[in-house]
């Protein structure tokens, strides 16, 4: 099965409502940004990253895909997913430029068009090429119910509703100001029982001081994990946290290499590891992430730049995978949505890495490559 054409795609999609803000970003719309590679025995594959949908920085993403990447691959066999990452990735002009960034982001959506290539020549879902399952279901917690740009009143609903809907798990967002988060996060488990997770995500807003005095009130919370307290290169304040609270510190959204996960891993820095595979060099690269902190016995919850589509596969796939972010915004996009159901996701059944977009989503959500 050799690769004929590599071809990258832009789609913008809206967010729930017009606007969504955590700590550091507000967006009206998701960016799907990724590349169609077709083989010669007529299969398509998508893979893809997520962005937010700023179209400059979407075009350096396929650009690299269309005049770096592509080049790189046709006429190769599309199965040989090792051997072309490696091609890819120890590419000394590419190495030189990122190996981080725009250029994994862009190998991501490579690597994850093959991995969907390979099981639909396969016929099968992408979980069972990697492995078959080992879990029943896989259970989901919500993110879209704790926004920022959410106010109190309709957190609480929000929340409530989640629960009620069946879900397990709730994310609520901080970093806005101690006092505030505090008393959402205070009416939020008290409107949610003690039997729901709850867990809060700092998108790197806060320094050590600030999560500090954050932490010896929240600990009455419950909370399932606190994600990117700190900035998210800063290995040592983040060591520094975990010995100071026991709440769990998460992270893994903004790495993009086994390497950086495995220094906090190294460092005692880190109790939930969050690889994304649209954001470190695909599922290959991810794949490693999961090997590497099943081995330190730490918990997986990848974090869904992908909105679950492909994550949903490996977390059938692999032991470490406990738990799944579920954000709905793009998933009515694609041919086999990543649905939940009564709190769990629902085990995908079609060929592929359910990254194939419906024709509608294609002709509605489409922009310029550049
Ligand atoms: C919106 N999930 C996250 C979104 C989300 C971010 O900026 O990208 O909040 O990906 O932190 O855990
Ligand atoms: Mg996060």
């Amino acid at each position: 099965m050799k690769i004929k054409s590599v071809r990258p795609f832009i789609l913008h999609v809206p967010v729930t409502g017009s606007q969504i803000a955590d700590s550091t970003h507000s967006i009206s719309h998701w960016g799907v940004v990724g590349a169609q590679i077709e083989s010669d025995d007529g299969l398509t594959g998508y893979g893809f990253t997520g962005t937010h949908a700023h179209l400059p920085s979407d075009q350096l993403i396929t650009r690299c895909i269309e005049t770096c990447h592509a080049p790189l691959l046709i006429g190769e066999d599309a199965g040989d997913i090792n051997r072309l990452w490696q091609k890819l990735a120890r590419n000394s002009a590419l190495q030189w430029v990122g190996r981080a960034g725009v250029v994994t982001l862009s190998h991501a959506a490579i690597d994850l068009a093959l991995w969907d290539l390979k099981a639909k020549a396969a016929g099968q879902p992408l979980w069972k090429l990697l492995g078959g399952q080992v879990r029943d279901k896989v259970r989901a917690y919500n993110t879209d119910i704790g926004w920022l740009s959410i106010t109190d009143d309709k957190l609480v609903e929000g929340a409530q509703r989640a629960v009620e809907q069946g879900f397990t798990g709730l994310k609520i967002k901080v970093g806005s100001t101690v006092e505030r988060d505090l008393r959402r996060l205070a009416s939020v488990r008290k409107a949610i029982g003690p039997d729901v997770t709850l867990a809060i995500d700092g998108n790197g807003k806060w320094d050590l001081p600030t999560c500090q005095r954050f932490c010896r009130v929240a600990q009455e919370f419950d909370v399932f994990w606190f994600e990117e307290p700190l900035w998210h290169d800063d290995v040592k304040s983040h060591a520094q946290l975990a010995r100071a609270t026991p709440i769990p510190v998460a992270l893994g959204e903004q790495l993009y290499t086994v390497d950086a996960f495995s220094e906090f891993i190294a460092q005692q820095a880190i109790a939930w590891v969050q690889p994304d595979v649209t954001r470190l060099a695909g599922l290959t690269e991810v794949l490693r992430v999961c090997e590497t902190a099943h081995a330190f016995h730490l918990p997986v919850a990848p974090h869904a730049g992908d909105m679950s589509q492909v994550h949903v596969h490996l977390s059938y796939a692999h032991s470490a995978c406990e738990v799944l972010e579920f954000i709905p915004w793009i998933k009515d996009c694609f041919t086999e949505p990543a649905e939940v159901v009564d709190g769990y996701f629902r085990r995908p059944e079609l060929p592929g890495a359910s990254t194939t977009p419906t024709p509608a989503a294609w002709a509605q959500f489409r922009q310029a490559t550049g």
